[in-house]
């Protein structure tokens, strides 16, 4: 019989390959030495720190999936998934960044876009000089993108683009914009578009007083009339199936970087009730904290297990959306669960930035919400189940 390992009951650590645990360490010790120290502040003052981004891509954080001919570290899904994890682990608006740069703007310009697309795009968002956002989501149309608004209208050698995305991670300060939109050239399907800071028309106004992920810089994008040349337009998808490519990705990296935050939450709540003493004894030593620490363990450890079956499948070039759809909305669901009970169980401690389970209880509240909500993933889950779509 071999001993139980509390913090890695399933021995995670023994799956991994050498080059995996190398990237986990690489992003840990980054996530731990640069990121940790300066998140409450950030926090506190709704400050996303720019220089992040490039010292991410300085250490191959961004893109890591990507060819190296355009930057990326071409590393696999598990690695990637590592790497959400370890910088979620600090803050869910961290991993934001990195994962809307990573699945949202490098994917579908290395994907659906052209080869002097990926020279001129790629190896800059890869390194961080340059910031990327990734426009779907609209002031009415969230969790039914195919009833968006904006508009691409064909004009002389490129494209006219008018309307409003909501809601749009890293837009404030972004140099890259991909956008989905009708495009009345293509059967009013929806196509992608690259668009650059400072193009007339274009701009990006942030979204303040968030009360969730306040160290992530969340905007609008406005385009009034807005064109572009017929070069960024991204000319290899069109459909939903050009954003959801996208979204699987990120979505699968989520269910990673969930698990980070609810570790940190988990093993705060461990030392903290280890550590404090009402009624003469520890709290650890009563039954009912003891069942909330085990119920934490179960969660995530057989939710880690689940999201390295399902970045091992990706590896081999198997992907099944709905098995991602499984993942984000159980490991957002139960991170949730954990950080919110992590917080009680700090007492009046836990509502103190100090303690860090309140930031990242009010952050998991916008990870179970964006990239499709908790209960829409439930509907792809419902559909795949009885045939039956009940949106
Ligand atoms: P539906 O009829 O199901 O599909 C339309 C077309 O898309 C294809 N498709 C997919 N392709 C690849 N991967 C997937 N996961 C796909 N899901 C669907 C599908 O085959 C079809 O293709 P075709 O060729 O037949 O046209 O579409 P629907 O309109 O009924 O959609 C329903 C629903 C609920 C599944 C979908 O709209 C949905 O997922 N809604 C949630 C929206 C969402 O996730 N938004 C995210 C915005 S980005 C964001 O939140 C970034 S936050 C990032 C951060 O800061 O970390
Ligand atoms: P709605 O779709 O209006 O949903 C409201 C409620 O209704 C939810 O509980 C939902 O589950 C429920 N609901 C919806 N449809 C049904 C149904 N058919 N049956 C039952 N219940 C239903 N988007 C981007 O494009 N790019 C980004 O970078 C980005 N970053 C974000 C960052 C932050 C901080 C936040 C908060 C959001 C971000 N989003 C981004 C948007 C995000 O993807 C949307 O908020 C999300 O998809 C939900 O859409 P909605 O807010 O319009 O809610």
């Amino acid at each position: 019989i071999t001993s139980f390992d509390w913090a890695d009951p399933f021995g995670l650590d023994a799956q991994l390959t050498d080059e995996e645990r190398m990237v986990r360490d690489t992003a840990e010790g980054y996530a731990q030495e640069k990121l940790q120290p300066r998140v409450t502040k950030a926090y506190l003052n709704e400050d996303f720190d720019r220089e992040i981004m490039n010292e991410l891509g300085a250490l191959g954080l961004i893109g890591a999936t990507i060819a190296p001919e355009y930057g990326g570290a071409g590393l696999g899904y598990v690695s990637y998934g590592l790497i959400a994890r370890a910088v979620e682990r600090v803050d869910s608006g961290y991993r934001s960044a990195m994962s809307v740069q990573s699945s949202l703007v490098m994917h579908p310009i290395n994907a659906y876009g052209t080869e002097e697309q990926r020279k001129k795009y790629l190896p800059k968002l890869a390194s961080g000089e340059w910031v990327g956002c990734f426009g779907l989501t609209e002031p009415d149309a969230g969790s039914d993108p195919g009833s968006m608004r904006t508009r691409a209208q064909k004009i002389d050698g490129g494209y006219r683009l008018s309307g409003a995305k909501m809601w749009i991670t890293n837009s404030p300060i972004a140099d890259v914009f991909v956008v989905w939109a009708k495009s009345e050239a293509h059967d009013g399907k929806i196509k992608g578009f690259v668009l650059e800071k400072g193009m007339k028309g274009l701009t990006a106004p942030k979204v303040k007083e968030k009360l969730s992920l306040r160290a992530s810089i969340t905007g609008e994008i406005v385009m009034d009339g807005v064109e572009i040349p017929e070069e960024n337009l991204l000319p290899n998808v069109e459909g939903l199936k050009g954003p959801f490519g996208c979204l699987n990705r990120a979505r699968y990296g989520i269910a990673w970087g969930s698990m980070g935050a609810a570790e940190a939450c988990f093993h705060a709540a461990r030392l903290y009730t280890l550590d404090r003493k009402q009624f003469g004894r520890p709290l650890a030593a009563t039954q009912l904290v003891q069942m909330k620490l085990a119920n934490m363990l179960t969660d995530i450890s057989l939710g880690l297990q689940a999201a390295l079956r399902v970045g091992r499948r990706m590896d081999e070039g198997v992907l099944i959306p709905e098995t991602i759809s499984l993942i984000k909305r159980n490991n957002c669901g139960k991170a949730l669960d954990i950080a919110r009970i992590a917080r009680d169980m700090h007492g009046g401690n836990g509502i103190s930035a100090e303690f860090q389970v309140m930031r990242h209880a009010a952050n998991l509240e916008t990870v179970n919400t964006y990239e499709g909500t908790h209960d829409v993933h439930g509907l792809i889950l419902g559909r795949a189940i009885t045939g039956i779509a009940a949106f």
